[in-house]
Formats: structure tokens, C-alpha cells, sequence
């Protein structure tokens, strides 16, 4: 009678032992699902966006090293790679809205998808290949706003390292009411900050992109996290001062911190003394707001919270990244809101 390990162990052999180092599909991918239909039921969308994928851009760490990212262009094309940011560039849309995410993979030989993580829509629109497929051309994904609130989306191929690979973005659902408030009936803001806290395993980084999928042992259970980061930005120092995450507010304005937990373990947020107002939670309204000084989320939790300072003051947010079964503190970023 076989342990599971080792029939784990001869499902690896006979998977092949080890990955394409090119990713090519020649290269023998397993369990990518290629060849997008047309939208089925496509209608004339109130917006669209177009995504082409980048697969060589990089982050600067604190340390001098520099770590390899993929993610999602601004535009179609994909071809080449260029221009990429990370995290990926925002999709905003007014709640009601019919939108088109038009996904371009043209020329490359790798596959991806988009999934708006936390929006319902048909199968075929979700972006998850193992229900529906890969993206080896080009596919327009069609869905509806149909909820206020923070969002994100992410590529679901060969899910476990194209996420860590930092091919995610941010996605905003505002109310008709528009930007500068949470959500009907909601808070009103006047500055705005979106956190997405993750951490990279750097090991993982120069995996190709089906490392794993033939059974192959890559080490893609194993995350042993050495950065950490807000929002693209190095949480060591980097983001203490990178005005794309810290904040600078005066005492008479409201603050909405849209917060994304875009990692693989726990994270806890210290807002440095700070009393902030949780509205919302993965794109719903709580019944009551709830006041806090701390908030705790796994991975893929959105929480948005409105901060009204009392006082003038630096105020030190540290985020922990917390072992996902002890609560050990693995990693910390830190950043800063300043009010004047
Ligand atoms: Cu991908």
C-alpha cells in the first residue's frame, strides 16, 4: 500500500521532473486550458479597458537587489513586454457600469488570464482556465459593476506563482455619486490611498511561467518570503516616504485607505494610534461601521477604512506579515501618514 508522499513522489517522476526553462507551450505545459472563444452574449460595454502583459520588468529593493515582475500593460499589444508597472495599472468603473477588460497575449508563447477577484460573472468571464480557459490570443472579458468598493484583479494561470509575480492590480468600483465617496449612503473622502501589502519570495522569481505544472517539486508550496512590500514599494524603508503609498493629509480632511491583503500570509495593521472607521469588507458595507486601532485579513481580504485624525502628528503604520498557522511575525513594512 502507497503513502500519500510517495505517490506523490511517482505522480512527480512521471510528471516529467522538471519545467520548460523557456515556457514555451513546445516546452510542455501542463494543465493550461488554451484557445478563448468569442464573448459569448457580448454586448456594447459603458467602459473598456485593454491589458497586455509585460513578463520582464523588475523592482528595486532596499537592499540594491532587484527582483523580476510580470503584470498587466496599459493598452493592448503585449508584444515584448514593455512598459510595464507594478502592481499593474487600476481599473476604475461606476457601479452599474457593463464592462470589457480586453486581454491581449498576442505573439507570446505564454498563457494568462484576468480575474476580477470578488465580481460574479459567468464562468467563461471569470478568468479561472481550469473552469473555462487560458488566454493564448486575445479574449474580452465581460461583467458588471454591479457593487461600490475595492476590488482587485489578478492573473488565475498557473495561480501560485503568476500572483507572487506581481500580475495584479487594483480594481475600484465607485458609486454614481462618484469618486470621493465610499459608497451610496456611505462616507465621503477627500484623499485617497490604496495599500496592496505582499510579500516576495525572491527564490520564486526566476521561475518560468509553468514552472510546477507538469508535477514537478518546484518549491511552489514552500514560501519563505525575504521583501515585503506596500503597494509595489519596498516596505523596509522605500514606503515610509514613497509618495505613491505614504500619505500627507491636513487634520480638516478624511482619509479613505483602501487596503488589499494582495499576499499569501496573514497580515495585522497598526495604524500608529490612529482610530479608523472599517466601512466595507471585500466590496459590501458593514451594517455598523467599526472602530478600530488594528485590523487583522488573510490573503485576498479588502477592508476600506475612513481615518479622520484628531491631532496633528507623524503617524508610523506597520503592517506584520504573519505565519498563516502560528502568527509568527515573518516580515513587517512600514509606512507614514503625515498630518498637518
Ligand atoms: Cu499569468
Amino acid at each position: 500500500m502507497f503513502k500519500l508522499k510517495e505517490l506523490v513522489q511517482m505522480r512527480n517522476r512521471g510528471g516529467g521532473g522538471t519545467t520548460s526553462s523557456g515556457g514555451g507551450m513546445g516546452g510542455g505545459a501542463c494543465y493550461t486550458y488554451p484557445d478563448a472563444p468569442a464573448t459569448i452574449g457580448r454586448v456594447t460595454p459603458d467602459v473598456s479597458f485593454n491589458r497586455g502583459i509585460y513578463m520582464n520588468g523588475s523592482v528595486q529593493m532596499d537592499d540594491g537587489n532587484s527582483v523580476r515582475v510580470w503584470g498587466f500593460t496599459d493598452g493592448g499589444g503585449g508584444m515584448g513586454g514593455m512598459g510595464g508597472q507594478f502592481p499593474s495599472p487600476a481599473i476604475r468603473v461606476t457601479e452599474g457600469q457593463i464592462v470589457h477588460t480586453n486581454l491581449t497575449v498576442n505573439g507570446m508563447m505564454w498563457l494568462h488570464t484576468i480575474h476580477h477577484h470578488g465580481i460574479e460573472p459567468s464562468t467563461e468571464n471569470d478568468g479561472v482556465g481550469h473552469y473555462s480557459f487560458d488566454v493564448d490570443g486575445t479574449y474580452t472579458y465581460q461583467w458588471k459593476a454591479a457593487h461600490a468598493g475595492t476590488y482587485f484583479y489578478h492573473c488565475h494561470t498557473n495561480t501560485v506563482l503568476h500572483a507572487e509575480m506581481g500580475m495584479y492590480g487594483a480594481l475600484i468600483i465607485d458609486p454614481p455619486e462618484g469618486a470621493g465617496t465610499l459608497f451610496s449612503g456611505g462616507p465621503d473622502y477627500d484623499v485617497e490611498a490604496i495599500w496592496a501589502c505582499d510579500e516576495f519570495d525572491s527564490s520564486w522569481h526566476n521561475l518560468p511561467w509553468d514552472a510546477g505544472t507538469c508535477g514537478a517539486d518546484v518549491g511552489l508550496n514552500k514560501l519563505d518570503p525575504d521583501y515585503f512590500l506596500i503597494t509595489g514599494v519596498d516596505g523596509a524603508q522605500s514606503a515610509a516616504t514613497n509618495p505613491a503609498v505614504a500619505v500627507t493629509m491636513s487634520q480638516q480632511q478624511t482619509l479613505l485607505v483602501r487596503y488589499i491583503n494582495a499576499g499569501y500570509l496573514a497580515q495585522r495593521i497598526d495604524f500608529g494610534g490612529l482610530e479608523v472607521e472599517i466601512h466595507m469588507s471585500d466590496g459590501r458595507a458593514l451594517p455598523q461601521p467599526e472602530t478600530v486601532t488594528e485590523i487583522q485579513s488573510v490573503s485576498a481580504e479588502r477592508y476600506d477604512c475612513i481615518i479622520k485624525p484628531q491631532n496633528t502628528g507623524v503617524y508610523t503604520v506597520t503592517i506584520e506579515y504573519l505565519d498563516w498557522v502560528t502568527d509568527e511575525v515573518i516580515g513587517t513594512a512600514q509606512t507614514r501618514i503625515t498630518v498637518t
